[in-house]
C-alpha cells in the first residue's frame, strides 16, 4: 500500500516543508495525522488495498502504519524516504548500478532505488559462486591477465565504464580497470560475465580508466604513478625526469567480437606528472580526452632520506596540468605509422604528441582529482582536492586558445608540451567547500560534486546552455547535503551520458563510522542514495547501503530497460565464446567417456537431478578433458559441479556448455556433486570420480 507511486511531486514538497528542526524529533501520532492530512490535501490518491482494507487511525492513516512509525520513532523525512525506496516483493528497480569492487577485484550489480545487491561479477579475482576461475573457462580469462607470466589473482577495480552509442549507454558491455596491475576487463552484459582481460604492456599500474569514447571506438586506460615504459628498472633519485613516464592507452574495441583488439590499439607517452582521472569529450568535444594530474612537481619522495614525503612534494605547486588530448589526431598519427613499438605496443612518443597537436596543458588548481565533461561536451569540471572551488573549462575557449598558439611565443612545459593559460581556457570557478573530488550531472542543469573533507554532496548550477533548465543562476551553489562520511566518488542515473536522467545520485562514502552495527575494525563502505528529483534545496538522503566486501571507487547507473540479458543461454552456448560449443550435447544418451592412452575425454549431461554419467573411473596420471552441458531451458535451473580436493567448481546455468581440463594427480574416491540447490532431489545430484592409483 506504500507504493512509491503514491507519492506525487506535490506530496514530496509537502513533506519537505515539514523539515523544520522541531519536526526532526520523533513523530507522534498527531504529527503523523497532520502529515497524512497534508498528503490527502495535496490530492495524492491513497487507495487501501482491496484485499486488506486497513482500519484507519487519526487523519485517515492506516492505524497499523501509524503505530509502526511511532514505535520505530520515524520522522516525516524517514517516512518519505521509506516510501521512495521501499520496493515490494516482485517489483523491479528502474535503474541498475554497476559499482567497482575495489581491492575485491570484482564488480557489484545493485538495483536502484531499492539498493539491493543483485550480483557479484568476478573480474580479476576468482568468484566461486559464478564458477569463475575454478577449473572452467574463467581460468583462461584470468590467465590473460598474468603479468609477465606470473599469476596475479586479485585486482583493484576502480572505474566501470558502460559501452556507449552516440554518447548514450547502450547496455551491451561494461569495461573496468585494475589500478593495481594496469589491466582492463571486458564484461558482456548478455550474461554479466567477464570475457576478456588485457594487460597493459607499458604500465604496471593505471587509474584514469576505463571509460569509452562516445561510440565505444576506444576504451581508454589512463595512467597513475609514473614508471619507465614497460616498468624497466630506473633509479628514482637520478632518472625520474628523463626515464619515468605516464602512458595513456587507447584500446580498440571490436563490438562484433565483443573484444578489445590489442593489434589495433596504441598508446600516448606522457610526462611523469601522475595523471589521475580522465573523461572523454562528447558532442561538441567529441574527439578529445581530458585528464588531470597531480605531480607536475616531479616529486620523488624519500622521506627516510630527509626529502619531502610524496604528500608534501606533490602538493607544492599551486597548480597542476589538465591534459587535453586530441585522440582523433592521435589515431591519425597511429595510422600514419608515426609511432614507435615498445613491448609490441605502438607508442606516440611525447615529443611527437607535443609537436603534432595531440597534447596540450592548461593549469588546474591544487591537487585535482576528477575531470568530468558536461552532458553536451561544452565544459570540463575539475575538482581540486585542496581548493574549495571547482574549476570549469570551456571547450570552445580551449579550441580558441589552441588556434591562437604561436610557435614563437607559446609557453611550453619542461617536455615541450604547449601550455594554454588558465585565463584563456577557464569559464568559471564555483566555491563549493572542502575537498571537491568528482562531479556528475542531471537533467535539470545541476552538477553534483563530492566534497570529501566536508562529507557533503554539493548541488550547484551549471551556466551556459544549462542555465534555463532550473530556477537558479548559472555557476552558483544550490545546496550542500551532509553525507556519512568522507564521500569519494558520486554517481548519477545515466550520469555520464549525453542525456542524464536526474532522480537519483549515489554518494560512495569511504567511511561509515557509526552508520551500521560494529563488525570489528574493518568497516563496510557506505553507499547513500540521494533523492535529486526536485529542483532547489530539496536533496534528501534516502537510504544507507553497507558494502561489506570491497571498496568501490566508482559506479555507473543505467536505465534497467536498456539491458537485454539472456534469461537462459541458447542450448549449447559456450559462455567464453558466446557461440555454439562444438562439444555441446543435447540429451543424456549422448553422454560418453572416451579413453585414448592416458587422455580421457568425457561428455556429461546435466539436468534435474542427475549427472550422466554418474560413475567416472580414471587412473592417476590421466589427462582429463571434461565437457558439461546443462540441458535445461528453464529459467533459474542452474546446476553446479564441484570436485573436492581438485579446486574445481563450475556454475552451469541453463543452456551452458563448459569444459574443464586437468591432470588426475591425486588417487582416491571423490564424490562430485551439484552445488546449486536445484530441486527437491538436489542432494541426490552427485556422482563418483574414482581415481585408481
Ligand atoms: Cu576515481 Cu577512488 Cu580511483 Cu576518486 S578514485 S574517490
Ligand atoms: Cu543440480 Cu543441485
Amino acid at each position: 500500500m506504500f507504493a512509491a507511486s503514491l507519492l506525487s511531486a506535490r506530496t514530496t514538497a509537502a513533506l519537505a516543508q515539514l523539515k523544520e528542526p522541531a519536526m526532526k524529533k520523533y513523530l507522534t501520532l498527531g504529527a503523523l495525522a497532520i502529515l497524512f492530512a497534508l498528503v490527502v490535501a495535496c490530492g495524492a490518491p491513497i487507495t487501501p488495498t482491496p484485499s486488506a482494507a486497513p482500519s484507519t487511525g487519526t487523519g485517515g492513516l492506516p492505524a497499523d502504519a501509524a503505530a509502526v512509525a511511532t514505535a520505530r520513532g520515524l520522522t516525516p523525512d524517514d517516512i518519505s524516504a521509506a516510501l521512495k525506496t521501499y520496493t515490494p516483493s516482485g517489483q523491479l528497480d528502474p535503474y541498475i548500478m554497476f559499482a567497482s569492487g575495489g581491492q575485491g577485484g570484482q564488480v557489484l550489480v545493485i538495483g536502484v532505488p531499492s539498493m539491493r545487491i543483485l550480483k557479484l561479477i568476478g573480474v580479476f579475482t576468482p568468484e566461486p559462486w559464478q564458477g569463475y576461475g575454478l577449473g572452467g573457462s574463467g581460468d583462461k580469462i584470468l590467465a590473460e591477465g598474468n603479468v609477465d607470466g606470473k599469476e596475479i589473482r586479485w585486482g583493484d577495480t576502480h572505474h566501470p565504464g558502460l559501452s556507449e552509442t552516440a554518447g548514450e549507454y547502450d547496455g551491451q558491455f561494461l569495461f573496468i580497470n585494475d589500478k593495481a596491475n594496469a589491466r582492463v576487463a571486458v564484461i558482456d552484459l548478455r550474461d554479466f560475465a567477464t570475457k576478456q582481460i588485457v594487460k597493459n604492456p607499458l604500465a604496471i599500474n593505471d587509474h584514469g580508466g576505463s571509460f569509452v569514447t562516445p561510440n565505444t571506438e576506444y576504451v581508454i586506460e589512463g595512467p597513475q604513478y609514473a614508471a619507465p615504459l614497460g616498468w624497466e628498472y630506473a633509479d628514482i633519485d637520478t632518472e625520474y625526469k628523463d626515464k619515468y613516464r605516464g602512458v595513456m592507452t587507447l584500446w580498440k574495441f571490436d563490438r562484433a567480437t565483443g573484444r578489445i583488439d590489442p593489434a589495433q590499439s596504441f598508446s600516448i607517452e606522457l610526462p611523469p606528472y601522475w595523471q589521475d582521472l580522465c573523461d572523454a569529450g562528447k558532442k561538441v568535444s567529441d574527439g578529445w580526452l581530458f585528464c588531470n594530474s597531480f605531480n607536475t612537481e616531479l616529486a620523488t619522495g624519500g622521506i627516510e632520506k630527509g626529502n619531502p614525503p610524496f604528500e608534501a612534494g606533490t602538493t607544492k605547486n599551486d597548480t597542476d596540468y589538465l591534459h587535453i588530448v586530441n585522440w582523433k589526431k592521435a589515431e591519425e598519427l597511429y595510422k600514419a605509422g608515426k609511432t614507435e613499438k615498445i613491448k609490441d605496443m605502438p607508442v606516440i612518443r611525447l615529443d611527437t604528441a607535443a609537436k603534432e597537436g595531440v597534447l596540450y596543458f592548461t593549469p588546474e588548481p591544487k591537487s585535482p582529482h576528477g575531470a568530468d565533461v558536461t552532458p553536451g561536451g561544452e565544459y570540463v569540471v575539475v575538482g581540486g582536492k585542496l581548493d574549495p572551488h571547482v574549476t570549469i573549462y570551456s571547450f570552445d575557449k580551449i579550441q580558441k586558445a589552441i588556434a591562437a598558439l604561436n610557435e614563437g611565443t607559446m609557453t611550453k612545459d619542461a617536455y615541450g608540451v604547449p601550455v594554454l593559460s588558465l585565463d584563456s581556457t577557464m569559464e568559471a570557478q564555483v566555491e563549493l567547500g572542502l575537498g571537491p573530488l568528482h562531479t556528475v550531472y542531471d537533467d535539470k542543469g545541476y552538477a553534483y560534486t563530492s566534497l570529501f573533507l566536508d562529507s557533503a554532496v554539493a548541488r550547484w548550477k551549471l551556466g551556459g546552455p544549462y542555465e534555463s533548465l532550473s530556477p537558479e543562476k548559472g555557476w552558483t551553489l544550490v545546496q550542500k547535503l551532509p553525507v556519512q562520511y568522507n564521500i569519494g566518488h558520486i554517481a548519477a542515473a545515466e550520469g555520464d551520458t549525453a542525456s542524464p536522467d536526474g532522480n537519483y545520485v549515489v554518494a560512495l562514502n569511504k567511511w561509515s563510522i557509526d552508520r551500521f552495527a560494529n563488525v570489528g575494525p574493518l568497516l563496510p563502505q557506505n553507499f547513500q542514495l540521494v533523492d535529486t528529483s526536485q529542483t532547489g534545496e530539496t536533496m534528501q538522503v534516502l537510504y544507507d547501503m553497507p558494502i561489506g566486501m570491497a571498496e568501490p571507487h566508482y559506479a555507473q547507473i543505467i536505465k534497467a530497460d536498456k539491458l537485454k540479458p539472456f534469461e537462459v543461454y541458447p542450448l549449447g552456448t559456450n559462455a567464453e565464446t558466446m557461440a555454439q560449443d562444438p562439444n555441446a550435447i543435447t540429451a543424456p544418451d549422448q553422454a560418453k567417456i572416451v579413453r585414448n592412452g592416458n587422455n580421457v575425454e568425457i561428455w556429461t549431461a546435466v539436468v534435474r537431478s542427475h549427472f550422466t554419467p554418474e560413475h567416472v573411473k580414471i587412473k592417476k596420471g590421466d589427462h582429463v578433458v571434461w565437457h558439461f552441458s546443462n540441458l535445461e531451458q528453464t529459467r533459474d535451473a542452474t546446476h553446479g559441479f564441484a570436485v573436492p580436493g581438485y579446486n574445481i567448481n563450475l556454475s552451469l546455468e541453463p543452456g551452458k556448455t563448459e569444459t574443464i581440463e586437468f591432470d588426475a594427480d591425486t588417487a582416491g574416491t571423490f564424490a562430485f556433486y551439484c552445488t546449486e540447490f536445484c530441486s527437491a532431489l538436489h542432494l541426490e545430484m552427485l556422482g563418483y570420480m574414482m581415481v585408481e592409483p
